[in-house]
């Protein structure tokens, strides 16, 4: 089988009728910008489905505007905190409580084509509600904040030890078996007492009964993570071109360009000078994460950064890039806490390969893009399509038949494929 039979074989394979999962096993429900990446992937063959993927992950909008994390559909006994522990029942749909890196918008302006007006014109509402949620009630100080570090996609990377270790476990916390560990080797996961943490966070959300402004102001944890305010500024900019393209009036276009100008006023807000980079940010003490990490990289997506912070940006990149194999990391093997197979801890994960390649190229700076694309492509030809992989070694890490691995490779990385999006 070739690689883009075997790609096309994973996603209709962890297909469950409208939206994929990730993998099976580890991850058996709908994840947010999972959804994102893999209806990039099924627009290489199906658009159709592609368009399918992204209206189910909507259907789970809460009406405050949130789209949460996970899609819990059917319980399923295999995955640990499922609907039941979160007790988070305020959408349509049973879910998680928390949110994660808004890439949709990016993706349907990438896949939106002449003839999906309509398509746009049913979805638009409800993404401009969502970035809404993100400009209201989870902004503090200016800046996106992040309540849980599920929200930002990168579970267990070191930068978000200031904000955990700041906070305590709830006494009371009740007991759990974890399940993650039951399906991959525990050296690939977060550890116990990070689990605690996430947990109690789950904790204090049930205690303010979901009220996310509340979670965001009250909760027990509370930094900035480049990759949410990179990745939103991003799709605020996609979500202004889809209302031009719709001819949405100027009290909608005039509020999504508040938000952009906004977004840039915030960048410097997560610019570590000692790091020469943008970095994660405690948001009650102001303390800054000191790794280089793949979101730092993200700026260039973002479209943010004075000419210094980008060349400052650009000598990390190439520093990490004499350090392993494989570009980019996503956590810097220059600081403490490096584990290249643990996760976010340092392995290299080919969404964010993706975004920053975009980025990365749009400010004309190819050869590095070239770098993560021909990186990610010898991974997956001498490893197969894993969640993650090893920046040292190129092995494969964590979870195998993976749908957004399968997702860039279509829509980005397959030397064969004349109709992929990006
Ligand atoms: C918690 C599904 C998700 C990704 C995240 C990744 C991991 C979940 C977990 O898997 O997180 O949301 O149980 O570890 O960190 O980015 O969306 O692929």
């Amino acid at each position: 089988m070739t690689l883009d039979d075997q790609a096309i074989a994973i996603l209709r394979g962890n297909d469950r009728g409208g939206f994929t999962i990730p993998t099976r096993g580890l991850y058996p429900y709908q994840w947010n910008w999972d959804s994102a990446f893999v209806a990039l992937g099924f627009a290489a063959f199906d658009r159709p489905r592609a368009w399918a993927e992204v209206t189910t992950v909507l259907e789970g909008q809460w009406p405050d505007g949130m789209v949460p994390s996970i899609l819990f559909r059917r319980d399923d006994p295999d995955y640990f905190p499922g609907p039941r522990r979160w007790g988070a029942n305020l959408g349509p749909i049973p879910s998680t409580g928390v949110s994660q890196p808004p890439v949709l918008s990016t993706a349907v302006r990438l896949l939106a084509g002449e003839d999906d007006a309509d398509r746009l014109d049913n979805i638009f509402d409800k993404l401009l509600a969502w970035h809404n949620w993100y400009h209201t009630a989870r902004t503090f100080d200016g800046v996106i904040a992040t309540v849980h570090p599920w929200e930002t996609g990168r579970d267990n990377c070191p930068d978000w030890n200031i904000g955990l270790d700041a906070m305590e476990v709830a006494p009371d916390l009740a007991p759990y078996e974890r399940m993650d560990n039951k399906h991959v080797d525990a050296s690939f996961r977060p550890s116990q007492a990070q689990y605690d943490r996430y947990l109690t966070i789950i904790q204090a959300g049930q205690q303010v009964g979901w009220d996310q402004a509340r979670l965001t102001t009250e909760g027990p944890f509370l930094m900035a993570d480049p990759n949410i305010n990179f990745v939103l500024l991003r799709a605020d900019r996609d979500l202004f071109t889809l209302a031009e393209r719709l001819g949405r009036d100027q009290t909608v276009r005039n509020k999504i360009q508040g938000w952009i100008a906004k977004g840039e006023a915030a960048s410097d807000r997560l610019w570590n000078d000692q790091l020469g980079g943008y970095a994660a940010r405690d948001l009650h003490s102001g303390r800054f994460s000191d790794g280089f990490t793949n979101a730092s990289a993200l700026c260039f997506y973002a479209g943010v950064g004075a000419p210094e912070q980008r060349a400052r940006t650009l000598q990390n990149i190439r520093r990490i890039g004499e350090r392993v194999q494989y570009m980019l990391p996503s956590w810097d093997p220059d600081a403490q806490d490096f584990e290249p197979q643990r996760y976010w801890c340092g392995p290299i994960w080919p969404q964010m390969n993706f975004m920053i390649a975009m980025g990365l190229r749009e400010q004309g700076e190819a050869q590095l893009a070239d770098r993560m694309q021909s990186d990610l492509t010898r991974l997956i030809e001498a490893s197969g399509f894993w969640e993650c992989f090893n920046p040292v070694t190129g092995a494969g890490c964590v979870g195998s038949d993976f749908s957004w691995t399968a997702a860039m490779w279509l829509a980005w990385l397959s030397p064969s494929w004349l109709t992929r999006v990006a």
